[in-house]
C-alpha cells in the first residue's frame, strides 16, 4: 500500500462534484456529463450507527467506478460518530475505536481522503434564508440573531479544552490512517468566529491551522481549504495568506471554491461571480502557481428555479465558471505568446 492512496491519484488541478449523500445513478452520470472524474460524498448515508464497514465502502468506489469516477473522499462522519471525542466527555475511547475501524475500513476499500471537522454543534446558519439575484435562495449567518447566552452543551467549552479533545483524538487515530493510507482534511468551522452555543470554535483562523500542522506534522492531515469561510475570516488577504502557506508544504488536501459577502459574524452565500474576492482568477492562479495539484468541488451553491435537491442547476453553473478559470491558469501561458507577445 502506498503511504497515502492519495499519492496514486491524478496530479493536477481539476474540478469535482460534491456534497452528495446517496449517489444515485443520475447523480454519477451528471457528474460525468460535467466531465468531471472526481467526486466526493458529504454525511455518506452508509449503514451503522457507530462506524462504516468494507463492504458498504467498497460497494460505493466500485459503483463510481462503473461510471468511471473516483471517489475521492468521504466528508463528515455523522456526529453520533466522534460527538464524546470532541467534547471529551466519558465514551469517547469506545467511539475511537469504531472511528479507528472506520478509517482502516476506508483504506482497504481504496477511499483516499476523509474531510473531518470539530464542531460539536455542527454547521449554524439563519433562518430564512436569503434571496438572491432572480429570487434564488442562499444560506446566511447573522450572529445578532442568534441567542448569545445559549450553551448548547449547557457548560462552556474553552479553546484549550476543544484543542485537548482534538490532540487526544489524533494522537490515537492518526496513526491509523497513516498505515492504512488515509488522508485527512479539516474544515474550517463553519462560521468560524470565536464561540457558538458556549463551544468554542479552534479552526477559524490562520493561527488555528498553522497549530494544527504544527502540532502533528504529518502527511496524513491537512486542510478542506473551504474558500468561503477562509473568505468570511478575512476576505483576499487571508485566502491568498492561506494558499501562500499551506499550499507549498502540500497541506492543501482539497478545497471548497465559493465565496460568500460579509463576514463571520455576518455574511451570505452567494454566486460564483459574487462576493467578497472580486479576482476568482487571482485566487485560481494563487494555487496554480503554490502548487496545487488537487481537486476542487463547488461546496454550497445558490438554489436556482426548478433546481433538484441536490442543486444540479446551481451547481452546473458553478461548476463551468471554475472549468473555465482552471483553463486561464492552465492555457494562458501558451497564449501569450500566440501573436509573439513575450511571456
Ligand atoms: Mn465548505
Amino acid at each position: 500500500m502506498p503511504e497515502r492512496l492519495l499519492d496514486s491519484m491524478p496530479k493536477e488541478i481539476r474540478v469535482a462534484l460534491g456534497q452528495f449523500r446517496d449517489p444515485s445513478d443520475d447523480m454519477l452520470t451528471y457528474i460525468a456529463q460535467l466531465g468531471a472524474q472526481d467526486f466526493q460524498m458529504n454525511n455518506a448515508g452508509f449503514p451503522g450507527d457507530k462506524q462504516w464497514e468494507y463492504e458498504d465502502l467498497l460497494a460505493a468506489r466500485k459503483k463510481a467506478e462503473k461510471h468511471g469516477l473516483r471517489l475521492m473522499s468521504l466528508e463528515n462522519v455523522p456526529n453520533s460518530f466522534f460527538d464524546k471525542v470532541m467534547l471529551g466527555e466519558p465514551g469517547r475511547d469506545e467511539q475511537i475505536a469504531h472511528m479507528q475501524n472506520t478509517i482502516r475500513n476506508m483504506g482497504r476499500a481504496g477511499i483516499p481522503i476523509l474531510g473531518i471537522h470539530w464542531m460539536p454543534s455542527s454547521v449554524w446558519s439563519t433562518n430564512p434564508p436569503a434571496k438572491r439575484r432572480g429570487g434564488s435562495v442562499a444560506r446566511r449567518f447573522n450572529i445578532a440573531e442568534h441567542d448569545p447566552d445559549e450553551l448548547t452543551f449547557g457548560r462552556v467549552i474553552t479553546d484549550e479544552e476543544m484543542w485537548d479533545n482534538f490532540k487526544y483524538y489524533m494522537e490515537r487515530i492518526l496513526p491509523v490512517a497513516e498505515e492504512f493510507g488515509v488522508t485527512f482534511a479539516v474544515h474550517p468551522d463553519d462560521p468560524p468566529v470565536p464561540q457558538l452555543g458556549g463551544v468554542a470554535r479552534i479552526f477559524r483562523n490562520f493561527e488555528g491551522f498553522k497549530r494544527m500542522t504544527d502540532t502533528f506534522d504529518s502527511p496524513n492531515l491537512g486542510l478542506n481549504f473551504c474558500i468561503g469561510c477562509w473568505s468570511e475570516m478575512g476576505g483576499r488577504e487571508n485566502v491568498l495568506r492561506g494558499i501562500r502557506y499551506f499550499a507549498p508544504r502540500g497541506k492543501l488536501i482539497y478545497i471548497h471554491f465559493r465565496d460568500v459577502e460579509g463576514t463571520a459574524d455576518n455574511f451570505t452565500e452567494c454566486y460564483i461571480d459574487e462576493g467578497n474576492l472580486e479576482n476568482k482568477l487571482e485566487i485560481m492562479l494563487a494555487l496554480k502557481e503554490n502548487g496545487f495539484n488537487s481537486f476542487l468541488i463547488d461546496d454550497h451553491v445558490p438554489h436556482m428555479i426548478d433546481d433538484t435537491r441536490w442543486g444540479h442547476r446551481g451547481r452546473a453553473y458553478a461548476i463551468g465558471y471554475l472549468s473555465a478559470l482552471i483553463d486561464v491558469v492552465n492555457k494562458m501561458p501558451a497564449l501569450s505568446k500566440v501573436n509573439g507577445v513575450p511571456a
